[in-house]
């Protein structure tokens, strides 16, 4: 998630209709008047108001975003400044999915590097309002020094992050593709995580991961498995195992935000499956795990080339620190710098160690190439806080608001028999809107035609929805076909599409 800058009023908000301009229009509880910023006198600000239309068509990155900029001070925001604050935060979720970071004290150009101790308080509580009116969570995420003011009272700058509350908004969904060779820690570390227990280092947490009784015996993960990690807005964990199961449902309607790992296999022998896992279901971030002692090796480098040959951004999670000598540590991280600063993967390493490293690698992740590395044990949990705090903070911007006029296109990544219902497959919205009786095309079939299929039911993570849109993954009970006609890699798609298949092609 890439972080935008808050027009800083150092004033309260919503709007000073009983105030002069340059005079006090303070809610209560929020800050003191206008003038007491300025040393009582009236309150000289620079305020630039955004282009007419800026108010209705916020855009993620423009410099209007910071309309109400300080430039010494701010007036207060007359009705129809709050009006305009109230929809570029409006538009900010909404670019965001339903969150985004606000700096607080930094100037759009840069030419604000923090604000007197009593106007940082007066913006934050402005930006707290904004959140609230917007029905969303604000919370802080790190808070610093900026360039004025003295040693004893610097002027402070902060960033917060804003997420729309759980029961005014459809969750927001991360795709997490776990990856790494084989005894890295894969499945242990989805599983602490996700159950919220540590493991004893013996296997353990990883039994939760498992769909086949041979992986449960042989400790190997060869299929594709599937956990969730719910995220209130507030950035709390919302999973809570129940004797050692997770009810899905419940995670998804407390959540703002939930991550599903895609917990891929690291032996050489199931290589396929982890490619497919990798693009059959679209993940969008990948997590390379590498085991502290192991160090690069196996298929590591194969499936970071994976990840980079995707396009996927990637994070690594270096395991096992519990039990590694300190210069077998050193030669691993050292290798890992130099393979991801190579020609191949261009990235630029950081390794993170507190909660100031996680809010820069978060916000700059996707935009600079960043490769957060993570250090942490699964057995005593070292830095695991850290690594949580990355994933509430990873977001993808899917645009929103124009899932409905793009053609319906889903994409299968399984399919199942299931007693009672009949076929179902799972996949993934690429785009458009997919409702409850909608008629689709699936194909292509063994003879390369498509053919009308109506959608029974819908699921999403396990609970029953009427309809899914572009980005989410879903599955759909099908009427009148047979699990033999159905199969990984098909389609679903808007009949207005008119498909048509090929059986080679020149590339
Ligand atoms: N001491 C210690 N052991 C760990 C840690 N993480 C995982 N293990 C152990 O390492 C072994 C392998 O872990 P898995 O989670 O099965 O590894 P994986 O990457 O999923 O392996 P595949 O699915 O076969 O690719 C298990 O016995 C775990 O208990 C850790 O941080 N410290
Ligand atoms: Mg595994």
């Amino acid at each position: 998630m890439s972080s935008t800058q808050m027009p800083v009023p150092p004033h309260p908000l919503p709007p000073a209709t009983s105030c002069p301009q340059g005079e006090g229009g303070q809610t209560p509880s929020m800050s003191p008047p206008c003038g007491a910023h300025n040393g009582g006198e009236a309150v000289v600000g620079a305020v630039s108001p955004p282009p007419e239309d800026s108010a209705t068509s916020p855009s993620p990155s423009s410099p209007q975003d910071n309309f109400v900029i300080l430039k010494g001070s701010l007036v207060s925001p007359t009705e129809q400044e709050y009006e305009q604050l109230t929809a570029w935060l409006a538009g900010k979720l909404t670019a965001g999915g339903g969150e985004t970071v606000v700096d607080v004290g930094t100037g759009a150009d840069d030419s604000v590097s923090g604000l007197p101790p009593a106007d940082y308080a007066a913006s934050v509580a402005g930006l707290r309002a904004l959140a609230e009116a917007a029905s969303a969570s604000c919370v802080l995420l790190r808070e610093r020094p900026g360039g004025g003011g003295t040693k004893t009272q610097p002027h402070l700058m902060g960033q917060y992050l804003v997420r729309r509350r759980a029961d005014t908004c459809d969750f927001m969904e991360v795709r997490v593709a776990v990856v790494g060779n084989v005894d890295a820690g894969k499945s242990t570390l989805l599983g602490v995580l996700t159950h919220g227990e540590l493991d004893n280092g013996r296997g353990h947490a990883r039994l939760k991961l498992f769909r086949h009784k041979h992986e449960m015996e042989s400790g190997r993960t060869s299929s594709v498995g599937n956990d969730i990690l719910g995220f209130d807005s507030q950035g709390q964990v919302v999973n809570k195992p129940d004797h050692g199961h997770l009810d899905w449902v419940k995670i998804c309607r407390d959540s703002s935000k939930v991550i599903t790992f895609i917990d891929l296999a690291g032996h050489e022998r199931y290589l396929k499956t982890t490619v497919f896992g990798m693009t059959g279901h679209l993940p969008d971030f990948t997590m390379l795990m590498v085991g502290a002692n192991a160090g690069i090796v196996g298929m590591t480098k194969e499936h970071l080339g994976l990840a980079l040959a995707l396009n996927v951004p990637v994070m690594v999670v270096v395991t096992k620190i519990d039990m590694c000598p300190p210069n077998v540590m050193q030669d691993t991280l050292k290798l890992l710098h130099k393979i991801l600063k190579s020609a191949g993967c261009r990235k630029v390493p950081l390794l993170v160690r507190t909660q100031d490293d996680v809010v820069v690698a978060a916000t700059n992740f996707v935009s600079e190439r960043l490769c957060p590395i993570f250090q942490v044990s699964n057995v005593d949990g070292t830095n695991l806080h850290l690594l949580t705090m990355f994933l509430n903070l990873l977001a993808v911007p899917r645009g929103g608001g124009d899932d409905e006029t793009q053609p319906p296109h889903f994409q299968i990544d399984d399919t199942y028999q299931v007693p009672g219902v009949g076929v179902v497959v799972s996949g993934t919205c690429i785009a458009g809107v997919i409702r409850v009786n909608d008629t689709l095309l699936l194909g292509p079939t063994g003879t390369g035609e498509f053919i009308p299929m109506p959608v029974k039911s819908i699921h999403r993570k396990r609970m029953p929805v009427r309809e899914v849109r572009g980005g989410q993954t879903a599955s759909f009970a099908l009427k009148k076909i047979k699990i033999s006609d159905v199969r990984k890699g098909q389609v679903l798609l808007d009949p207005a599409l008119c498909p048509a298949s090929c059986w080679e092609f020149k590339g």
